[in-house]
């Protein structure tokens, strides 16, 4: 806990508005964190004698917890999810919207007594690495010891951050509180102009964790706007490549649920002797143009929060050490017998498990075990593959940047922008099918800009601008390529085998950027000559590869068709330096 002293050196307003929630909220007690392990102890207790959370196996799994949400309560709610502004138009059509004052009032309303009987939380937390002109502070107060367990992992928090707090002119406030997680008053509302977030009636980490969607893409997308840099659902990665002595710095957009952090912890296959790859950060990206013009990266995050299900040997071996020690899991299923937990992709499942709602479970049965957005948070620090960029903070210099969805046709495994202009269109062109990251039905294909559809804190249509008014001050525009691992062939398997595979796709954007190779064009971009992939010790059909590069003019006259309508939506907003990079595309199309 901090103790009075530091509470008394932090800014006036940061107490005055701790003081105002809790006359409001009417907790029993209030605790200012300071983010050590003792302090990390006692919350980890108080939620194992609540019965609440269970601690797993100690030899295999180390100071490691199962946490189980309720059950509608597992996944970000998009239509609760509001930004709150004087006008609809600021926050555009994409985003659900409601005027300020409403949603004030609304949340004090909920919020009102919403802590009886339960601690409040103050947990101030720094976003980015230490000692950065890049990084952001933000206090959330929480009634929560899940979320605050969470933070600690997820974020830089306590004494660290109360340090930055004395040095930045301006922080995040954000308040959370679990309430009674009715999901009719369930809300997540983001207020930019005050650089304030709300959230009621939901535990969820994309929901409660504040620091994470909330404050770094969608408050910290309006920073960017008015501060001149980008903040992106984007992971970060370093390749380095003895041989040439060089290192790369590529930094991709893929929806939630979507493999982000598989990628940003690939393995490279074993052929490739010369090259290692190295996790900067798996989720968020924040760009800044740098005094040589060139785009740096940092990674705000200090953990990670990937999607359990899914996550084994063949998908991300990488992780699965870090795992066993120090890591949250979220709604995952337990091996009663052993006390382990398990979900898809991890081994043969056991004979009997409890699953994610604690419900006995069998293998054959037709319902997962572990729910498809389960999720472990696990520190950074301790994955072994990481980069040790991740602290810098002058952050890195971009090589290259990749936008991607799931998509079982039309787009080709990969194709490169002829320009970095070209390369803003792709992003804002992305559509991708939906996943269980989101409620709601999956497997819907939908426009999904820069993967930023439910993370974009203002008008699309400006922030496509934006793009475009960093690009122009951007010297040395690292290449823009888009990718899409997930096509399917008629009988519904995938195409291009995935995980570590897509190193070789990785390899040949290196090879573009280094200028080693040359490309084939189509209307949409570059294509690489297969010749110059690299498929050594690769068991792929002649035909399978003609596929994954089929150009099929009808069926892109068709979806140019369906991103003008999405883009349309934006009216006068839309710049014209994307209906210009628009209109090139679809004429190249037409005559190809
Ligand atoms: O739930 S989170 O928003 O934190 C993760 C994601 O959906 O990308
Ligand atoms: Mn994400």
């Amino acid at each position: 806990m901090l103790d009075n002293k530091q509470v008394e050196s932090l800014p006036s307003s940061l107490i005055s508005w701790v003081e105002e929630v809790r006359k409001r909220t009417k907790p029993d007690k209030v605790y200012w964190c300071d983010g050590s392990g003792e302090e990390n102890k006692e919350l980890t207790n108080l939620l194992t004698s609540e019965g609440k959370w269970i601690k797993l196996n100690e030899r295999k799994y180390k100071n490691s917890y199962l946490y189980r949400t309720q059950k509608n309560d597992v996944a970000r709610v998009e239509d609760r999810t509001l930004i709150c502004t004087d006008s609809e138009e600021e926050a555009g059509p994409t985003n659900r919207w409601m005027k300020k004052e409403k949603a004030f009032k609304m949340m004090w309303d909920l919020f009102n007594g919403a802590m009886k009987g339960r601690t409040m939380y103050v947990v101030p937390y720094l976003m980015g690495p230490e000692n950065s002109d890049f990084s952001q502070v933000g206090v959330e107060i929480t009634d929560s010891a899940y979320v605050v367990v969470n933070m600690r992992i997820l974020t830089r928090m306590g004494n660290v951050a109360v340090n930055e707090l004395k040095r930045k002119k301006k922080y995040v406030r954000a308040l959370h509180s679990t309430g009674d997680l009715s999901l009719e008053n369930r809300y997540i509302c983001h207020f930019p102009d005050e650089w304030l977030l709300m959230s009621i009636n939901t535990e969820y980490g994309g929901n409660a964790v504040l620091s994470k969607k909330p404050h770094a893409l969608r408050i910290a997308s309006v920073a960017a706007r008015e501060e001149g840099w980008l903040a992106e659902h984007m992971f970060l990665l370093e390749v380095e490549n003895k041989k040439r002595n060089k290192k790369y710095y590529i930094s991709g957009a893929l929806p939630s649920a979507s493999g982000k952090t598989n990628l940003a912890m690939i393995n490279p296959p074993s052929d490739f002797k010369d090259f290692y790859a190295r996790t900067v950060g798996d989720d968020i990206s924040w760009l800044f143009v740098g005094k040589e013009g060139e785009l740096r990266g940092i990674n705000p995050e200090n953990g990670f929060f990937g999607v359990a299900y899914g996550t084994g040997p063949s998908s991300n071996p990488n992780i699965l050490d870090s795992l066993k020690k120090n890591t949250i899991f979220t709604n995952v299923a337990l091996n009663p017998k052993t006390n382990e937990p398990w979900w898809e992709g991890l081994s043969e499942p056991p004979e009997t498990l409890y699953d994610w709602t604690g419900a006995e479970w069998h293998p054959g049965s037709e319902r997962s075990a572990a729910h498809k957005n389960s999720r472990f948070t696990t520190p950074l620090k301790q994955y072994p593959f990481k980069s040790q960029a991740y602290k810098d903070p002058k952050g890195v210099n971009l090589s290259l940047i990749l936008f991607g969805g799931r998509r079982s046709s039309l787009i080709p495994l990969v194709y490169e922008a002829k320009s970095f202009e070209q390369g803003i269109l792709l992003g804002a062109m992305t559509r991708a099918e939906t996943t269980a990251a989101q409620s709601g039905s999956t497997g819907v294909v939908r426009s999904d800009p820069m993967s930023m559809l439910a993370f974009c804190g203002y008008n699309m249509g400006d922030y496509f601008k934006h793009w475009f008014d960093v690009a122009k001050r951007i010297k040395t525009p690292p290449k823009v390529f888009n990718v899409n691992w997930f096509r399917k062939d008629e009988k519904g398997n995938y195409t291009w085998p995935g995980f570590s595979e897509n190193f070789r796709v990785l390899k040949w954007m290196i090879d573009r950027v280094d200028g080693k190779v040359n490309a084939l064009e189509l209307p949409i971009g570059f294509i690489p000559d297969i010749k110059d992939l690299d498929l050594k010790g690769l068991n792929i059909g002649k035909d399978k590869l003609k596929e994954l590069f089929y150009f099929d003019k009808k069926g892109w006259l068709k979806e140019l068709d369906e991103v003008k309508v999405f883009f349309k939506k934006f009216e006068k907003h839309m710049p014209d330096e994307l209906w210009n990079e628009f209109n090139k595309m679809y004429k190249n199309v037409q005559e190809y």
